[in-house]
């Protein structure tokens, strides 16, 4: 599912994608719906965490994920968390093609949206917007809640 899979660690950063706003056509843009977004609570001083969400298509074409973004932090990306040699690692993940019908959960353990360079600690109540790149559906902006370390989905 995932085309390209960069082998980059948490570690290494790269520039913050730019979200160009090119007009998407109307039926693309309506295929993709974001819902369910959430972020976790920054721990004391810690200047990362991650946002999930989850990505519906309920166009009739493939569409593909490009960037994501947000206010919140210095720089944002798409990773995903695998197990290599019996330790979970974290690898950037370029781009996520999301077919007709189907819905991708960025959740705990799996996909998720890194978030690096917080501007502040973010704390349970809050919510910050996330911005999310399609290729067709172009940039989709939604809210996401700050819950806190426990709260299981
Ligand atoms: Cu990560």
């Amino acid at each position: 599912m995932y085309r390209t899979v960069l082998a980059a660690t948490c570690i290494i950063l790269t520039g913050g994608a730019a979200l160009a706003a090119d007009a998407p056509a109307a039926d693309a843009r309506a295929a993709i719906v974001v819902t369910h977004a959430w972020v976790r609570a920054s721990l004391g001083q810690s200047p990362t965490t991650a946002a999930y969400l989850r990505i519906e298509n309920r166009g009739a074409t493939e569409d593909r994920l490009l960037a994501v973004a947000t206010p919140a932090a210095a720089t944002a990306h798409l990773h995903e968390s695998v197990a290599k040699d019996g330790i979970m690692r974290m690898q950037a993940v370029n781009s996520l093609g999301i077919k007709p019908g189907q819905s991708i959960e960025l959740a705990p353990g799996g996909l998720h949206i890194m978030m690096m360079g917080l501007k502040s600690p973010l704390k349970v109540g809050q919510t910050i917007p996330v911005k999310v790149r399609f290729e067709g559906a172009g940039e989709i902006e939604v809210d996401a809640e700050v819950r806190g370390l426990d709260d299981a989905r």
